[in-house]
């Protein structure tokens, strides 16, 4: 079935901000959206998200260019091919933009696009989306944040997620109600606490904490405050987000709220001091993107027994990947649509990370919006893990929800391996 019609429209994501939306008609009147999400701690290497930098709309974070650049540039360029070759039509897509990190048209410009076919080539086939995708069956562990620092939350903590993952369930429905139960205790506790708090950027709480470690304190105790064993039924898994504590030129981490500065090896000895005193399964950017001798260090110290995953490190880059997985840099890679820029190069970026040993992390970003695609996309390629963020807004919920309905639909051909996906000593 050809495509007849491609618009995009400016609308708003989950902090507020201008994003785009595309959406594609098909010669039988059949149609599909796509939605794109926004970072805020973003990675150097992530493909151009290309805003207006008006300062009379929006604060400068219009996106009337992005959207022009879909109907004007991009529309011609994919009108009359086939809904089904979703490569070709992403292929086309990088060809128009002929740079590197799409910064001509825009990676929001193009994403928009390409979730769109991926959209309507399933409506086409009247299969819900994962079934369009891929034919995986395996529904995601969830990673589930508690507290939100970092830039997503002014900076309460130097370290941007506190997450949980319910290792010990036997279902993707036990996953949600363990970690609901482990919300719910640390909600109580900050309310016991009477400190200041509200919630970050990605629902999780954002309270004081005197220190970085007194948070992971505080989430061992909700743990067992909501009647599980640390390290059996849940445990911790961490996303640092270190590139943001970094400084390239004179090689140091700062940990403000700590008022410490560590050097590589210093940062090294702190990650693994914290895994033998926490039940940490689990750890995102500990080192910053640029940092590859102690990504390596880190990996030979620890890649054994916990989750590293790359996030600024990869950015999604299919080219990035191979390299790391050569050099022996982690174990594991996020993966966001929106960083690379394609459905294709996504579905590249996860193949490569399974044909390592490695584990794809399938990611939302702290800017979502109210679409569900990264959970089609989790179970449709057996990636085995997800993180949308916490257990609170509808932009959140609405991606673990949508896992419900596909474990519904899948039935019981639906596959979860829960806790036993990651590394274990
Ligand atoms: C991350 C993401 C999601 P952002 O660092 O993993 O938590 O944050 O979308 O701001 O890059
Ligand atoms: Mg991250």
């Amino acid at each position: 079935m050809k495509i007849q019609s491609v618009s995009a429209y400016q609308i708003f994501d989950s902090r507020g901000n201008p994003t785009v939306e595309a959406e594609i008609h098909l010669d039988d009147g059949t149609s599909g959206r796509g939605l794109v999400p926004s970072g805020a701690s973003t990675g150097q290497f992530e493909a151009h998200e290309l805003r207006d930098g008006d300062r009379t709309r929006f604060r400068e974070k219009s996106v009337f260019r992005a959207i022009r650049n879909v109907e004007e540039v991009l529309a011609p360029a994919i009108i009359g091919w086939d809904i089904e070759d979703q490569a070709g039509i992403d292929r086309r897509l990088i060809e128009f933009d002929g740079t590197p990190n799409k910064s001509r048209l825009g990676a929001n410009a193009i994403l928009s696009v390409s979730l769109a076919v991926a959209n309507a080539a399933a409506a086409w086939r009247r299969v819900p989306l994962f079934r369009s995708l891929g034919e995986g069956t395996l529904l995601p562990l969830p990673e589930i944040q508690i507290f939100g620092g970092g830039a997503h939350a002014n900076w309460r903590t130097d370290v941007q997620d506190y997450l949980v993952i319910a290792t010990g369930a036997e279902s993707y429905e036990e996953t949600l109600e363990i970690t609901y139960n482990i919300y719910k205790a640390a909600g109580d506790q900050m309310k016991d606490r009477g400190s200041d708090w509200g919630v970050a950027d990605e629902g999780g709480y954002w309270p004081e904490f005197e220190t970085n470690e007194e948070a992971l304190e505080i989430l061992v105790s909700a743990i067992e405050e909501a009647g599980y064993t640390p390290g059996h039924e849940a445990a911790i898994s961490l996303d640092i987000a270190s590139s943001d504590l970094y400084d390239p030129e004179s090689g140091l981490y700062h940990f403000a709220l700590d008022e410490e500065f560590f050097d590589s090896d210093d940062m090294i000895e702190r990650m693994l001091e914290w895994c033998q005193r926490y039940p940490i399964v689990s750890l995102e950017d500990p080192l910053a993107d640029t940092d590859q001798n102690g990504w390596r260090k880190l990996c030979a110290a620890l890649g054994g027994r916990v989750q590293l995953i790359g996030d600024d490190l990869f950015t999604t880059h299919p080219g990035r990947i191979r390299a790391g997985i050569e050099k022996g840099l982690a174990n594991a890679v996020l993966i966001k649509l929106n960083q690379i820029g394609t459905v294709t190069e996504t579905l590249e970026a996860i193949r490569l990370t399974k044909e390592a040993g490695w584990n794809p992390v399938i990611s939302a970003r702290s800017g979502e919006t109210e679409d569900a695609f990264i959970s089609h996309l989790a179970v449709a390629t057996d990636a085995g893990q997800l993180k949308v963020g916490s257990f609170s807004r509808s932009e959140r919920m609405v991606k673990w929800n949508e896992c419900l309905r596909i474990a519904r639909h899948l039935g019981h051909t639906a596959r979860f391996l829960g806790g036993k996906i990651l590394p274990r000593p």
